[in-house]
């Protein structure tokens, strides 16, 4: 087994060499005497703006977007490791499509801000080292699996790049809290966009008036909600609530077993609705394969791949 070797992108005397080439410190001379002050704390001041241009600078770019992705080409449900994975493939590989991620949480990542049982590192077993290099992330080589340092380090570096692309768009803390469905001429049902609110007011329906929701509509839904939990696994338990699907609780774990099937069954699991990362778990009693996330990844490629062929049908 190859020794581990720590691969760095930049050699530690860059890294600290960096941080002053920067220009927002107060460089310091080797003597300790500031050479050039950048900032005269004592007179420090902002440019002065009012708290209303704060609130129309948010608001209006976000009912912007809101208007801009009502109509989405294409909506993934879940900013966890297989729907932002999905994400970056397929707005790189489709940048005339207009994609919007619906996440519950306020933060993106679902099960990927950590390893396994809130252990930093994150295992991806080969061939998932070859989206790591796409991406261009540090990993460690072990052979026939890689490590990362953070699973946040890969969960913070996949989502920075599908938020710097111009098509694609981040709703979070909103919820999918039901699917549009359509009848086709023939009769038969496929999902056509999915229906949304505040999380917070999802949380509430119990306890609050009637709190009506928000549509998008798609030509094609990608569900990567995750295994069974109190949001997870949502649109494959929606289906199987109104009849449409056959629901099968996610299996116990087996490593190999479980990620060779999340990545091979990842498909259209009804019309109009892909099915990605652990959420298939929940659709074909496929195995858990504990903290390891090689699969998320590959389903997440595999689903861009089947969620544009549909779309071109
Ligand atoms: O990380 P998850 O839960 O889902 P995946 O499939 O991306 O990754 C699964 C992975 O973290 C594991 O479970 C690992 C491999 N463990 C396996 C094992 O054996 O235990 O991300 C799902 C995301 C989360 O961020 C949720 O907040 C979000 O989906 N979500 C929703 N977002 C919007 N609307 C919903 N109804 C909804 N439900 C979940």
């Amino acid at each position: 087994m190859a020794s581990a070797t720590t691969v760095i992108s930049q050699t530690e005397e860059q890294a600290k060499l960096s941080l002053h080439t920067t220009n927002v410190y107060n460089k310091k001379s080797p003597v300790g005497k500031t050479t050039e002050a950048v900032f005269d704390w004592d007179t420090f001041k902002f440019a002065p703006i009012r708290e209303s241009q704060v609130s129309r600078a948010m608001t209006s770019r976000y009912f912007k977007d809101l208007n801009k992705y009502a109509e989405s080409d294409i909506v993934i449900v879940g900013a966890g490791s297989a729907g932002l994975t999905c994400a970056y493939v397929l707005a790189k590989s489709r940048p005339d499509l207009k994609i919007a991620i619906i996440e519950s949480n306020v933060a993106v990542g679902g099960g990927c801000f950590l390893g396994g049982q809130l252990f930093s590192a994150m295992v991806l077993r080969k061939p998932a080292d070859r989206f790591i290099k796409e991406i261009g992330l540090d990993y460690e080589d072990e052979g026939d699996f890689i490590v990362i340092k953070h699973a946040a380090l890969f969960i913070t570096t996949i989502c920075s790049k599908v938020l710097s692309l111009p098509n694609v768009k981040l709703f979070n803390a909103t919820a999918v809290e039901d699917l549009i469905t359509r009848k086709s001429a023939t009769g038969s049902t496929r999902v056509a966009g999915v229906v949304t609110n505040w999380t917070l007011v999802s949380m509430h329906h119990d306890d609050q008036s009637c709190m009506d929701p928000n549509t998008i509509n798609a030509k094609v839904v990608i569900s990567c909600t995750g295994h069974d939990g109190p949001m997870g696994a949502f649109c494959v338990k929606r289906l199987a609530t109104q009849g449409l699907l056959e629901r099968h609780r996610m299996g116990c774990l087996n490593m190999n077993l479980a990620e060779d099937a999340i990545v091979k069954n990842t498909r259209e699991v009804f019309p109009g609705l892909v099915c990605a990362g652990m959420e298939l778990a929940e659709c074909d009693s496929s195995n858990r394969m504990g903290p390891t996330f090689g699969a998320m990844i590959q389903s997440g490629v595999h689903a861009a791949e089947v969620a544009l062929n549909i779309y071109e049908e």
